[in-house]
């Protein structure tokens, strides 16, 4: 009996094509670079082992980016957890006079950044959508931030954030956008993209902006030179089809605008929130997402695995189904997630545990800046 192996016989192994001839011509799309439909992605996700999405996502990834692990030094500001919207996942935002509420003021703000300033290249700053602050607030804001530290990148505001603030002050939105941009706006960070359907949209987070002003609001920034990222939020009402399309919406505003740096897969914790009912996907299920995600996205070049949400050790294996980037150092300043009850209680990376970490899952760890440039290879 011969032992050896046939190349083709390998590939129908190894991708468990060998009964199933519909399944084999997607494969073999995929391994050639051809861009597969919603259909076709609908169809592997749900009929394809976790093993075999995977070595496919990795093949895409190892195209793009060989063993480059794509890291920055960064915090996180907060500026306040008071929100206007009552998104029932979140396990963050609160009213005006709750005990746990907090508004900081734009000097308590830089002093915040002063602690941290000399060891990173970004500030993250997102929060609650505040009932009473208006483009003016955060004008000023990023005007003083960028005057104390004009060589740090400022990734700031997610679309709802920036539909609230230009309504609050009778601008469009891509007004609104330049004149954050003057004062020091680089970049635009993906949250609030949650799940585009809107049926499921006006279930989960019904008050706030749809899926068509998220997209506008990304599509302007990019029409104005901002650069930006996106999200979807998966595992809790929607469906896989939901997922699939959310991806597909994304692939097409890429195309016609490529200024998209990078999808955030976004895992829903559980606690302390409406949703709390419902259970958390498991980690086969994570794996295969960022799987067809990497697959499905030929036009978005990064795809970031989140370690404070999804936890170092699933984020690490997610590496291996077709992420690139692990986000940044952190530095304990972001609370979201602790708050929905992710393990990763006070997320801080020093730049020495990041490369050990990486170089640990077999990777090459590269520290790039926001817009991806590599800054040194570790
Ligand atoms: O829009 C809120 C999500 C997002 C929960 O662009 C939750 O680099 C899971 O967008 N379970 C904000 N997710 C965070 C965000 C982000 C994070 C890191 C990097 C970047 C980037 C963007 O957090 C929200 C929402 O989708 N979220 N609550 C929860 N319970
Ligand atoms: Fe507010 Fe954002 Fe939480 Fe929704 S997810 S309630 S918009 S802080």
């Amino acid at each position: 009996m011969s032992t050896i192996i046939k190349d083709i016989e390998a590939i129908d192994l190894l991708l468990d094509t060998k009964y199933d001839k519909q399944l084999k011509e997607i494969y073999t799309k995929i391994i050639n670079s051809i861009r597969i439909s919603e259909q076709e992605a609908l169809t592997v996700y749900k009929e394809s082992s976790l093993n075999t999405l995977g070595i496919l996502a990795n093949l895409i990834r190892v195209r793009k980016h060989g063993k480059n692990t794509y890291f920055n030094r960064n915090i996180h500001v907060e500026p306040t957890n008071i929100c206007t919207y009552k998104c029932k996942f979140c396990s963050y935002a609160r009213t005006k006079g709750d005990i746990d509420a907090w508004e900081y003021s734009i000097d308590e703000i830089l002093s915040q950044i002063a602690l941290y300033a000399n060891q990173i290249t970004e500030i993250h700053i997102v929060g609650g959508v505040h009932p009473e602050r208006d483009l003016d607030f955060y004008v000023n804001l990023l005007s003083k931030v960028r005057e104390k530290y004009p060589d740090i990148h400022i990734k700031a505001f997610t679309a709802v954030e920036l539909d609230y603030m230009a309504k609050k002050s009778g601008l469009s939105v891509a007004e609104a956008i330049l004149k954050l941009k003057n004062v020091g706006l680089d970049s635009i960070p993906g949250g609030g993209a949650e799940i585009f359907n809107d049926e499921i949209r006006k279930v989960i987070c019904g008050s706030k902006s749809n899926a068509g002003k998220w997209l506008e609001i990304h599509e302007a920034a990019h029409k104005n030179g901002v650069m930006s990222n996106a999200t979807m939020l998966y595992g809790h009402i929607e469906t896989i089809a939901d997922r699939i399309n959310h991806l597909s919406i994304l692939r097409n505003l890429q195309d016609r605008t490529n200024g998209f740096n990078a999808f955030i897969p976004l895992k829903y914790k559980n606690s302390n929130n409406e949703l709390s009912h419902i259970d958390e996907v498991t980690i086969i299920e994570d794996l295969k997402l960022f799987a067809i995600s990497r697959i499905f996205l030929d036009n978005i070049s990064h795809l970031k695995a989140y370690w404070p949400m999804l936890g170092k050790e699933n984020a690490l294996l997610a590496l291996d189904f077709g992420a690139d980037d692990f986000d940044g150092t952190i530095l304990d300043t972001t609370k979201i997630y602790s708050m929905a009850g992710s393990k990763e209680e006070r997320p801080s990376l020093l730049v020495d545990e990041m490369v050990t970490l990486l170089k640990s899952a077999n990777k090459i760890p590269v520290e790039r800046d926001s817009l991806y440039n590599k800054i040194r290879e570790m």
